[in-house]
Formats: structure tokens, sequence, C-alpha cells
């Protein structure tokens, strides 16, 4: 059998979020973003490669399910990997095939970027198994190829990814503001409200927005005044102005959302009254000790500290319609696993009928 490799990376949860592109097939944002690269314990996606010259072609396993990338026919999203894989085996000199399989601990589409440590582990891995003499700022340039907001997963603690300047993309890339270590008692607790699918994809949202919302126009400017705020208040480990930074970045991309035509509703009755609850339990503490935040889905992540964590906790644990709860602190970014946790075993390729 071939030598497997394998790989781990987590999802990250955006304080300034990434919602248009300037370029859509490079994945250039309209401006910059930053983020919490989240702890390994419950959300992550472990992937394993191996090369085989008994392979016909590229394969690739999600959660178990094979996915079309090899062929015309193949989806977007898959025929971008498969590109970047081409271009990293050329790359390393890699004449033989590869077979990925990669699983994520938390469920696909449910509005916790499973994209994002998808395609962080991918790149990260195929740069480590291939050799490939690579910087940790290269390695984000090609996850963000794959999905823009996977760049910032390529760091742990608090990442900035900023927008860039150049057409080819080669300035578009994610760094570490601080590790995880700045500010420790940070914490991010997911509320899961609905673990289904998304209605609308992001791929599709970024482009409809940024082509129907009027309110779109100062979008770009106010993130990056939200990006600066939260870059200072990190630094200064100030929670009150970062927390206010954050709900500001959240419902102001959520309203260009709304104003998308036809309107895209990520928010639902229960994310609404964790919005409420949040600003409730903010006053009465006289100051923001929590702050709301969602992404391309209804599930809230709740940012806090160590300190606040039951009061959130109790808040939440009161709603009928919070399904599960996740808590999470900052991660380390990307790593290298052992031959203990491959994903591809004997037993997996007796299973799927393939030899390596
Ligand atoms: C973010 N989101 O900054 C924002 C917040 C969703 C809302 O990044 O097309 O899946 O793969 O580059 O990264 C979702 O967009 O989009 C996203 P692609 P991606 O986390």
């Amino acid at each position: 059998m071939a030598n497997v490799y394998t790989a781990l990376a987590t999802p990250n949860i955006a304080f300034v979020k990434y919602w248009g592109k300037r370029d859509g097939k490079l994945n250039l944002p309209n401006n910059s973003s930053i983020s919490m690269t989240l702890s390994e314990e419950k959300l992550n996606t472990t992937t394993s490669v191996a090369f085989s010259a008994k392979l016909t072609e590229d394969v690739m396993f999600i959660n178990g399910e094979r996915q079309d990338i090899a062929s015309p026919a193949a989806a977007e999203k898959s025929k971008f990997i498969q590109d970047i894989l081409s271009l990293m085996k050329e790359r390393a000199g890699m004449r033989e095939h590869a077979l990925v399989v990669s699983q994520n601990s938390f469920p696909t589409g449910s509005g916790i970027a499973s994209s994002a440590s998808g395609a962080a582990a991918l790149s990260f891995l195929l740069a480590n198994a291939l050799k490939l003499d690579m910087q940790q700022k290269e390695i984000s340039v090609i996850a963000r190829r794959i999905s823009g907001s996977a760049c910032r997963s390529m760091y742990g603690g608090l990442v900035k990814w900023q927008r860039g300047e150049l057409d080819d993309g080669s300035d578009s890339y994610a760094f570490q503001i601080a590790d995880k270590d700045h500010w420790p008692e940070l914490m991010d607790i997911v509320a899961i409200v609905d673990p289904g699918k998304k209605k609308v994809s992001s791929s599709e949202g970024h482009a409809l927005t940024m082509k129907t919302s009027e309110l779109y126009e100062a979008r770009p400017r106010t993130a990056e005044r939200h990006a600066s705020a939260i870059e200072d208040a990190i630094k200064r480990r100030d929670f009150n102005e970062m927390a206010y930074n954050i709900m500001k970045d959240s419902n102001n991309m959520h309203a260009t959302m709304l104003d998308t035509w036809p309107p895209i509703m990520y928010l639902t009755d229960v994310s609404r009254e964790i919005i409420y609850s949040v600003h409730e339990l903010n006053t009465a503490a006289g100051e923001n000790i929590a702050a709301y935040t969602f992404d391309a889905g209804s599930n809230a992540h709740i940012i806090t500290t160590e300190k606040h964590e039951k009061d959130v906790m109790d808040m939440l644990k009161g709603m009928e319609a919070v399904r599960n709860i996740i808590s999470a602190r900052q991660g380390d970014g990307p790593r290298m696993l052992g031959d203990g946790d491959a994903l591809i075993t004997p037993e997996f390729l007796r299973l799927k009928g393939l030899e390596i």
C-alpha cells in the first residue's frame, strides 16, 4: 500500500465578514476580513491523501461520498479542487494519481464553514505530502482559491485576510494578528438552530448581492472600518469595543443580503431571538460581554470570554429552538496527524473497491 499522509484543519468564525468578490475565479474579496480559528475538539476536518500508480484518475471522497472531480461535468467547486490538485502535483513533479479522503466532524452546509476547514486541510496536506517548500502565506493563497474564507484557517488564533490590490491575487492572503495565547479567554459558543442545508449557497449569494443590492455600495468601506477597529481592539484586548464591531459587521452584511433581489434571508425568528437576548444580556451587564455573529446560515456564533460563558449558556438553555450548543476556543491552525488517524486504511479501500 502507498504511503498515506493525513492533516487536520478547523473552521474559523469571521468577526468581519467576507461577502462579495472583486474576482469570482480567484476568490478576491472586496474587503479585508478578520476571524478566530476554532479549536479542534468538536469542529474539524481530517483529510488523508495517497499517491499511487494503480489509480487511473484522481479520486476524492468527502464524508464517505465519492466526488466527481475529474470529469468535465464536475461542479464548479470540484473543478477548483481538481485544478489545485493538478497544480500542486505538477509543481512537485508527481505523476501518480491521488486518492483524497476527507471527513468533517460537523454537518456540511449547515452554516458552519465546512468549506473553510476542508479547503485549508487539503491545501496544507498537499503542500506537506508533496514536500513543496511553501510558506504558510503561499498555502493560504492556494486555500483561498478553493474557498475564500479557507485562507483564514491556515493560521491559529486571530487572523486577518487582507483584501490586497493586485489582479493576480498574490497579495490577497491571510496572516496571524495574534496567537491564541494573546487572549486565551476568548470563546465561540455555537448555537445550532437548524442543522439543514442552506437555501442559497455562499458562491451564489456573493454574486447576487453585489449585482442587486443597493446597500452593498457602502459595504466594503464599512467592513474595512470594522476590520481596523477590531484589529486595534484585539491588540488592546478590549472586548467591549471588539464585540460592538463584531455585531455591527454581522448586521451590516445581513442587511445587504436582505437588500439582495430576490432577498437572501439566512436569519430566522430563532436567530433574531438570540440577537435580542444578547442585547439584553449586554444591557444588564452595562457593557458588551457577548457578541452574536451569523454567517450564511441561521446558527448563532456567540463570542464571549470564559468569565461570561455561564451567562451565555444560561441564556441559550432557556431557548427551546436551540438544538445543540458547541463551545470552541481558539485553535492552533492546521497540523499533520500520524498514521493512527489516517482515513485511508485497508478497510476503507476494501469497502470502496480501490487499490493503491
Ligand atoms: C465569512 N462567509 O467571512 C463569510 C461570512 C459567509 C458569511 O466566507 O465562494 O464559502 O468559497 O469563496 O468562503 C462564505 O463564503 O465563499 C463566507 P467562496 P465562502 O466567513
